[in-house]
């Protein structure tokens, strides 16, 4: 990073410093130093790693921001989150993903990965709301663990993932026929009492996608997960249908030894997913067609321009990378690996980081004993977490905090996600065999093989 000032603490400020010309560093777009709601009523994901990511039609948007929040100063729309803040004392919880920016992640009482933040909002039964500054799925996920009667709000409802659209429920529906058709029932045991395709949804996917896992004897997973779900699956299924995240579920079945040719890709607008009949047969996992945005930034290059420029430096990679990038690393893993590896490592190390770029600054601020730099030097954060500002945390807060605002039914309460009561137990089941087959306490992650 070449920086003509001091390096600041958070990204946006990092953003602000190349846009006015006091830094040397570059971004993918100089409109991330503009506030959200300018995007608003733009359709698309806006500035950052998923503006090039096409938007599904139906896609929630935001309405306008009030003026006296998007014309607020940052000192005082601080003040007023933090009286927001107090005003609630114990009914509000705060949670704040690993990617969310550092202006926000200060208010948080929790930060942590998705999961890790749902479950953060399943210790909280008795506050009135949960505020979920991350993504919409995200919220989907801490409503489905927490109680009916809890609002769990999402502070800008353009705040989606690029990812979690890439499957829809009728995309995947019409998949499970066409895999039907190919296999016969695919709720019938074959001699080895095995069914022919077992359903595996990663988190970041929608509400509709985890209950269409429970219904159909699947599965969720986390990176931090994903081999112990696998595991489960193939205990139950000859074969895995893994959505959205081609690259989570290719680098996990890799490293379980599965042959690259036995994980073909399903590709939704072509019939039978661009396969023959023959390679799904002979097939192990069949892999949706989706990908990171974030993630898929990272290239082998990086790692090779680091290596000579840090010598001994320790390369750790998100599974949600490429195959190549998380072969070339020296270790892969969810942002709780990434985050305890580091918090583990002697002082005095080296880290060159391939996930997104506000979790690694934080982590560089947090580890002063060590050097930790993102592996992509232009900065270019998460599209949808950018979408979260301190402008709509005081909105939903001042929300909350109104005194007409006395329950979650309340008319003042803005934003607020719920589960469609049609899916929330079916995807509840599928969580549920998740923790069954093993709590992500570990972190997930490993070794890359040489
Ligand atoms: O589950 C999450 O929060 C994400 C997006 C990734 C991870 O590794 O934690």
């Amino acid at each position: 990073m070449t920086l003509l000032e001091p390096n600041p603490a958070s990204v946006d400020q990092r953003i602000r410093l190349i846009t006015t010309g006091k830094s040397n560093d570059s971004t993918c777009n100089t409109d991330l130093a503009a506030p959200p709601w300018d995007f608003d009523s733009r359709p698309g994901y806006g500035p950052g790693s998923s503006m090039g990511d096409v938007i599904p039609a139906g896609a929630p948007r935001q309405g306008t921001l009030p003026a006296e929040y998007r014309e607020a100063s940052p000192e005082e729309l601080d003040r007023r989150i933090r009286a927001a803040k107090e005003a609630m004392g114990d009914r509000l919880v705060i949670l704040g993903h690993f990617y969310q920016r550092a202006e926000v992640v200060q208010y948080a009482d929790y930060v942590g990965d998705s999961f890790q933040l749902a479950n953060a909002a399943k210790s909280h039964p008795n506050a009135d709301a949960i505020v979920f500054c991350g993504v919409h799925f995200m919220a989907e996920t801490a409503d489905l663990l927490s109680q009916p009667e809890q609002a769990v709000i999402l502070p800008n409802l353009a705040a989606g993932c690029s990812m979690a659209d890439m499957a829809n429920i009728d995309q995947v529906e019409e998949c499970w026929e066409e895999l039907e058709a190919q296999f016969g029932p695919l709720d019938a045991p074959g001699p080895d009492g095995r069914v022919p395709v077992i359903p595996v949804t990663y988190m970041n996917s929608s509400a509709a996608l985890k209950a269409f896992c429970g219904r159909n004897g699947g599965i969720v997973c986390t990176s931090s997960n994903a081999e112990t779900v696998l595991e489960w699956a193939f205990e139950r299924g000859q074969r895995v249908l893994f959505f959205p995240d081609q690259h989570l579920g290719r680098n996990t079945a890799k490293a379980m030894g599965v042959p690259l040719e036995q994980m073909p890709m399903w590709n939704p607008n072509r019939p039978l997913g661009g396969n023959d009949a023959q390679s799904l047969d002979d097939s192990r996992v069949i892999l949706w067609h989706g990908f990171c945005s974030v993630h898929k930034r990272f290239t082998v290059e990086q790692i090779e321009r680091a290596r000579a420029e840090h010598p001994g430096v320790r390369v750790i990679v998100h599974p949600e990378c490429p195959m190549p990038v998380v072969d070339a690393a020296d270790e892969y893993g969810s942002t709780d690996y990434i985050s305890k590896a580091i918090a583990a490592a002697p002082a005095g190390s080296t880290f060159a980081i391939g996930t997104e770029i506000n979790l690694v600054q934080r982590l560089a601020a947090q580890h002063p004993e060590h050097t930790i730099f993102c592996l992509d030097d232009v900065v270019c954060p998460c599209s949808t977490m950018y979408r979260i500002h301190p402008g709509y945390l005081a909105w939903v807060l001042e929300s909350l905090a109104d005194p007409a605002s006395t329950g979650p039914d309340a008319a003042r309460i803005v934003n607020r996600i719920t589960v469609p009561e049609r899916d929330a137990d079916a995807a509840r089941v599928a969580l549920e065999r998740m923790l069954a087959a093993r709590p992500p306490a570990a972190g997930g992650g490993g070794t890359v093989a040489s």
